[in-house]
């Protein structure tokens, strides 16, 4: 043990995959909004794992959930029944308000089994001619890293010589209602997949009537509305789904979650609190019923410890208003952070919900400008992350006090101002 980090750095580099390129700080604790590194410096996290830790780091609540189960029962298989699973599917289905859930672990397996149920549906109760069945994604998605997923990625990081890729999706572009409408006049349209904001492609924030609207067309049509809310759900946006951002209901009730209902609901990253890798897909038992046993499933989906601990991290969402707080809190950051904008030029645009938010920097994509900013944030005791060159991405666990993000907006405010462009 050492508290080198460049040893850890150099270690990382030698023995692991090059498949990341980490900003260079070797963290070691986390604690709320804050992580530290070996060195014992602070810094308030603004990644949260990509919105998996919306509920803060090591929450002592979700901590305790898992450390009380792992004592008790880990992991049976689905051969047997365990005493965890049904009441959390149980909670699952009267919060969502879907009649089922089949629990998985990451978030590409999740949207794994949303397309072989969506597949399946379309065969058995549309009666589309096997394997012609055809799902809608949108230009600019980002659903995961299997060869499926990525088969119907438009980004050549994520697809390019990984090759031969898989048929039976459609691409059409993102946030435009008539190439939806158009597409679904094709023949074999089983689903439309859709993130409600696209993460990836930069906190993509569509127009605040795209998703309403899509669903209704898929109703019109007869095709599976599929939200992955994998980085977007748990509260992040500032509502419990951002399917339902347009209701203006203070709680996490019912009427949230049925606002825009997909008829298949993909869920991951927070559902966890990011203590442990837990995803699930949701649907009312017209769809999930078509999958039979020996039909679908993993081994580690649905275990014990993954009942307990997302039911510890939806109750900590409903227990600490963190629906209201994102809502609250992002509405601020946007405004101070267009304040910054215009009296800066290095950023030019903010855009996002709730506390999924980005920054558009004024550089080409292709430049180190973002990342440097970054590095400068880093310095200053704030982790962000840069994505498709010139966007920064914000997001702050979800616990965040005023008080806190305000010192943050300030910690922004100085970065940018005393950054000298390289
Ligand atoms: C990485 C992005 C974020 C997702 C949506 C499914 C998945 C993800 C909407 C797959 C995963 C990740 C994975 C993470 C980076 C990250 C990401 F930039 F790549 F797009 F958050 F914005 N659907 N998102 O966002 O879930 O299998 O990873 O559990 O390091 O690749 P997973």
């Amino acid at each position: 043990m050492t508290n080198n980090p460049a040893q850890y750095i150099e270690q990382e580099h030698k023995y692991g995959a090059h498949n990341y390129h980490p900003l260079p700080v070797v963290l070691s604790k986390g604690k709320g909004v804050f992580v530290w590194d070996v060195e014992g410096k602070k810094y308030y996290d603004f990644l949260s794992a990509y919105s998996a830790v919306n509920q803060g780091h090591c929450h002592p609540k979700i901590v305790a959930a898992l450390t009380n189960q792992a004592q008790e029962l880990t992991l049976t298989s689905r051969a047997f029944y365990n005493d965890a699973l049904g009441p959390y599917e149980e909670y699952m289905s009267n919060l969502f308000g879907f009649d089922k859930i089949l629990p998985m672990n990451t978030g590409a397996e999740a949207v794994e089994t949303a397309i072989k149920l969506c597949r399946k549906w379309a065969y058995e109760k549309k009666n589309i001619e096997e394997n012609q069945a055809i799902i809608v994604v949108c230009e600019g998605n980002f659903h995961g890293r299997t060869t499926t997923i990525i088969s119907f990625s438009s980004d050549p990081d994520s697809n390019k010589n990984f090759g031969p890729y898989a048929p039976g999706f459609i691409s059409i572009p993102y946030d435009d209602v008539e190439a939806l409408e158009q597409v679904l006049k094709m023949p074999n349209i089983a689903g439309f997949l859709v993130e409600p904001i696209q993460g990836e492609a930069g906190v993509y924030t569509p127009a605040s009537d795209y998703i309403f609207k899509a669903q209704q067309l898929c109703k019109d049509n007869g095709v599976l509305f599929i939200a992955d809310e994998i980085q977007t759900g748990i509260a992040r946006t500032g509502s419990l789904l951002a399917v339902c951002g347009n209701c203006t209901c203070e709680q996490a009730c019912e009427r949230q979650a049925t606002y825009v209902r997909p008829d298949i609901l993909i869920m991951g990253k927070a559902l966890s609190g990011g203590i442990y890798p837990i995803s699930a897909v949701m649907a009312d038992d017209e769809i999930m019923m078509v999958i039979q046993p020996g039909q679908h499933g993993s081994t580690f989906g649905g275990n014990p410890l993954a009942a307990k601990v997302a039911m510890a991290a939806l109750d900590v969402v409903a227990d600490e208003n963190l629906i209201q707080n994102a809502r609250a809190l992002g509405n601020i950051f946007r405004n101070e952070m267009q304040r910054i904008i215009e009296s800066c030029d290095l950023l030019v645009h903010v855009r996002g919900k709730g506390l999924l938010n980005a920054v558009v920097v004024n550089d080409s994509p292709d430049s180190s400008t973002a990342w440097d900013i970054c590095v400068a944030l880093m310095q200053n005791g704030l982790l962000a992350k840069p994505t498709h060159g010139n966007i920064i991405r914000f997001a702050p666990p979800l616990t965040m006090t005023k008080e806190q993000l305000m010192e943050c907006i300030s910690i922004i405010d100085n970065t940018v101002r005393n950054f000298i462009k390289k």
